[in-house]
């Protein structure tokens, strides 16, 4: 019998072992935290520090994402000759339905629903998996017409034959080099998503990306760059009011934003949804209804004529300087983990009138600010500091260039808890 060792007790490593236990393995999982996950399904684990002597009965390794590339379970199983594969690798041949991938550094979550909307519009049975929420293991044999996987550099990084007939690279800006040892690591690891694809594939990316159109220039895959800004003719893009990607349609006015990332968002989903069998007039319909998940530039209020605005979801330099740019004038909330990246460059916008820095590397956004700068000890602090800051005209702007986890859940308790801050705070001032 073979013998997987589960590194992660999480959702991609629990779904990983209940699909190794169908296979017919021998499962035991390892997590560095105490946990009662694997004993309530019936699994053996291991937990505490690591000690190489764990791998003993192991033929493979099966790693859930979170597990960095020199973590030593990883070092120590290649060490020891034990092949080490991605929950991902391990999962995709037995998912048994036509899927489509989407990765980049920003965008991933927006184009794999908005993609998962635009096939669902025509009729087609077509979830989301993978980094989104639901692990790609979970869908093993679920029968589904078509998959819409959102793929992380942590997943891609582990794996070797993954192949989806149609890919998205959004983009390629600096990230989680705490994860990766080095930027080159992490375009490898994103270079993944079409390592296997043939010219018969489709590799949609964004023409107006250096990082991505680089980066794509090495597939074999048949190549469709799409622009938000303009039309490109080997591809797609935006011309006379409308997105238009193949033989789909979607004019501009139809759509609730019109920024280029989000009509780029928008065109890179058509394409995925488009080869995956949607209607070009089901994708029209579901791309005028899409709005942005949670958390991705939205407008928690307006008080005082100072829009107050949730980018939680900006946990990169790149997403968050997007984000500063399409605002006029800006009292600037950021900070958290830095992942390794130096976020300085945000605080020297000109257009922020303020930066006030919170977590980790608030005290590095300050610096960076100058006479600009004001440090805040939590969320609190930050909001009422911004609203004393900011005049009509203004935007309070919570667009951190950071992860959250060392103050919050995650983003989407940091956003939460700002937008809570904020109107709370409003609620108290007009009372
Ligand atoms: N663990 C260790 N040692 C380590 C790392 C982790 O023991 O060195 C253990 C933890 O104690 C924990 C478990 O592993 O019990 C967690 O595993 P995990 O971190 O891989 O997380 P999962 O719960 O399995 O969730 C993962 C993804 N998490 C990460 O990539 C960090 C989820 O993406 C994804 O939704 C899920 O699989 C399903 O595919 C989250 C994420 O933050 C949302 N992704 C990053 C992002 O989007 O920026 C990449």
């Amino acid at each position: 019998m073979t013998h997987a060792l589960v590194l992660g007790a999480g959702v991609s490593g629990m779904a990983a072992a209940r699909l190794a236990r169908r296979l017919g393995y021998g499962v035991t999982i390892y997590d560095s935290r105490p946990t009662l996950e694997p004993l309530k399904e019936g699994f053996g684990a291991v937990t505490g520090e690591w000690d190489h002597l764990i791998l003993r009965d192991a033929d493979m390794v099966i790693a859930s994402p979170g597990f960095p590339e020199r973590s030593r379970p990883i070092t120590d199983a290649l060490e020891a000759g034990v092949p080490v594969v991605g929950e991902v690798e391990f999962a995709w041949p037995h998912v048994g339905c036509p899927f489509v991938a989407v990765t980049g550094t920003n965008g991933k979550t927006t184009v794999t629903e908005a993609a998962s909307a635009m096939l669902r519009a025509s009729g087609i049975d077509a979830p989301t998996a993978g980094n989104i929420g639901t692990p790609l293991a979970d869908f093993a044999g679920a029968g589904h017409e078509v998959l819409v996987v959102e793929v992380s550099s942590f997943q891609l990084h582990l794996t070797e034959t993954f192949h989806p007939m149609a890919a998205a690279l959004t983009n390629v800006a600096e990230d989680h080099l705490d994860w990766h040892t080095s930027l080159h690591s992490y375009r490898q690891a994103k270079a993944k998503i079409f390592a296997n694809q043939g010219p018969d594939d489709l590799l949609v990316y964004d023409a107006d990306d250096p990082g991505a159109s680089s980066l794509a220039e090495t597939a074999r895959s048949r190549r469709f760059p799409i622009s938000g800004r303009r039309f490109v003719p080997e591809g797609g893009g935006v011309a006379e009011g409308a997105v238009r990607v193949m033989d789909v349609v979607i004019p501009v006015d139809t759509l609730p934003f019109d920024d280029p990332t989000h009509l780029f968002n928008i065109g890179c989903a058509a394409a995925l949804a488009r080869v995956a069998g949607a209607s070009p007039e089901a994708i029209a319909t579901a791309a005028t209804r899409f709005h942005r998940p949670p958390h991705r530039r939205q407008p928690v209020g307006e008080w005082g004529g100072v829009l107050w605005v949730d980018d939680s979801k900006a946990t990169n330099l790149h997403s968050a300087l997007a984000s500063i740019r399409s605002f006029d004038r800006v009292v600037l909330i950021a900070g958290g983990l830095a992942k390794g990246m130096d976020i300085s460059p945000l605080a020297r916008e000109p257009n922020v009138k303020m930066a006030i820095g919170i977590g980790e590397a608030g005290p590095q956004v300050v610096e960076a600010a100058g006479d600009r700068g004001r440090l805040a000890v939590t969320m609190e602090v930050a909001v009422e500091m911004a609203a004393m800051a900011a005049e009509p005209g203004d935007t309070v702007l919570l667009a951190p260039g950071c992860a959250s986890f060392d103050q919050f859940a995650g983003y989407a308790d940091r956003g939460d808890t700002f937008a809570r801050l904020a109107r709370e705070r409003h609620a108290e001032v007009r009372s």
